[in-house]
C-alpha cells in the first residue's frame, strides 16, 4: 500500500526493531537516505554486499554506522532503501517491510507492508519530504547525506529536475550547511587506479555501433561497469553499456543521454526484459539502469544494443 510521507512516522513506530536496508554496493543516495531516517526514527543501518567507494566516503563523514550484511531475521521490521528489485538485496526473505524509493520497477514493493514510491531524481528527496512532514529535528548530518545523495543521483545536477533544486534549496535554507559541505565530501573520494584503468580498458574495447546519428557503445570489464558506461558516454556514445562477468552472473550498466530519453528509449524497461529472458532481472532509470543476468556477456550487450537501435532507428 502506498502512503503518505507524512504516515511513515505513525507506521514505523508500531516496530520496535527496525533496520534501513540500502542495496549491493550502496551509494550516495542510498547511505544518505537510510542514515537519516534511522537517526529520525531509531534503529540500524545496513547494506548488502558492500557499500561503494562514494558511499564508504559519505558515510565516514557523517557517522554512519553501517552493517554489512545484516540478518533480517533479527529485526521486527525492514525498510528496503532506494531499491526495486530484490536482486539488489540478493533477494532475502523478508516478514514485514516497507520500501522507501524513487525507482519505477514494481517487484519489491507488491509484497511491501507499505510504501512510498515516487519517480522523482532520488530516494533523498523523498526523504528529505518524510523528514519535514513528520517534524523531525534535521542535524547538520543528516542534511549532508541527502544533499551528497540529490548531487550524485542527479550526476551533479545534470539530469536534475526541478523538485531536486527544490529541495535542496530547502535543505540549505532549513539547516546549518552549505552546498559546498557536501560537494567537499563527495571529491574526498580517492581517485582509485584500479577505476582508472578499468574504464580506460572499456574505452579501448569499445564496440561502436551507429543508426542515424545515435552512437551506442558496448565494452566490457571486470569491474565499475557504472563508471566506464559513464565514461563511453562523455566520450560521445549516446547510449552505453558495459558489462561484467560476476562469477556465474553477468553484470550490465547502462547509461543514455538525456536526448535519447526524450527520444522514447527507457533502457530501465529494456534492461528489465533482457534480464527476466535470461535468469535474471533489471531495472532502475529511463537514462540509468542494471541488469544481472545469465548467459554469454557478449549475447547480453548485443541485444541490449539491439533494441537501443531499434528504439532510436527514425528519431
Ligand atoms: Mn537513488
Amino acid at each position: 500500500m502506498q502512503v503518505r510521507e507524512a504516515e511513515f512516522g505513525s507506521r514505523i513506530h508500531e516496530y520496535d526493531n527496525v533496520l534501513y536496508l540500502c542495496h549491493r554496493n550502496a551509494d550516495p543516495d542510498a547511505i544518505g537516505s537510510g542514515f537519516a531516517l534511522q537517526q529520525a526514527f531509531g534503529g540500524d543501518l545496513g547494506a548488502v554486499d558492500g557499500i561503494s567507494k562514494a558511499g564508504s566516503c559519505l558515510s565516514e563523514c557523517i557517522g554512519g554506522d553501517i552493517i554489512i550484511d545484516p540478518s533480517p531475521e533479527g529485526y521486527d521490521f525492514v525498510v528496503v532503501m532506494d531499491t526495486a528489485v530484490g536482486l539488489q538485496i540478493g533477494n532475502p526473505v523478508l516478514g514485514g517491510y516497507a520500501v522507501v524509493d524513487h525507482h519505477r520497477d514494481e517487484d519489491l514493493i507488491e509484497g511491501a507492508t507499505f510504501y512510498i514510491q515516487r519517480p522523482v531524481d532520488s530516494t533523498a528527496e523523498i526523504v528529505w519530504r518524510i523528514l519535514v512532514e513528520n517534524g523531525i529535528e534535521i542535524s547538520r548530518n543528516m542534511a549532508l547525506g541527502l544533499l551528497a545523495g540529490i548531487i550524485t543521483d542527479t550526476g551533479r545536477f545534470k539530469h536534475a529536475r526541478v523538485g531536486s533544486f527544490q529541495v535542496v534549496a530547502e535543505v540549505l535554507d532549513s539547516c546549518d550547511v552549505e552546498y559546498g559541505d557536501a560537494l567537499d565530501i563527495l571529491s574526498r573520494e580517492p581517485t582509485n587506479v584500479s577505476r582508472r584503468i578499468a574504464i580506460l580498458k572499456a574505452a579501448r574495447r569499445a564496440k561502436i555501433d551507429w543508426i542515424d546519428d545515435w552512437i551506442v557503445a558496448t565494452s566490457k570489464v571486470s569491474s565499475f561497469e557504472s563508471s566506464s558506461a559513464m565514461s563511453l558516454m562523455s566520450l560521445g556514445a549516446d547510449v552505453a553499456f558495459v558489462g561484467g562477468r560476476h562469477g556465474d552472473v553477468c553484470r550490465i550498466s547502462g547509461r543514455a543521454r538525456r536526448r535519447a530519453v526524450l527520444a522514447g528509449l527507457d533502457l530501465a524497461a529494456i534492461l528489465r526484459s533482457v534480464g527476466k529472458a535470461h535468469d535474471g532481472d533489471g531495472g532502475g532509470h529511463k537514462g540509468a539502469a542494471a541488469l544481472e543476468a545469465v548467459g554469454s556477456l557478449a549475447k547480453l550487450l548485443a541485444e541490449c544494443k539491439n533494441k537501443v537501435l531499434e528504439v532510436l532507428e527514425g528519431r
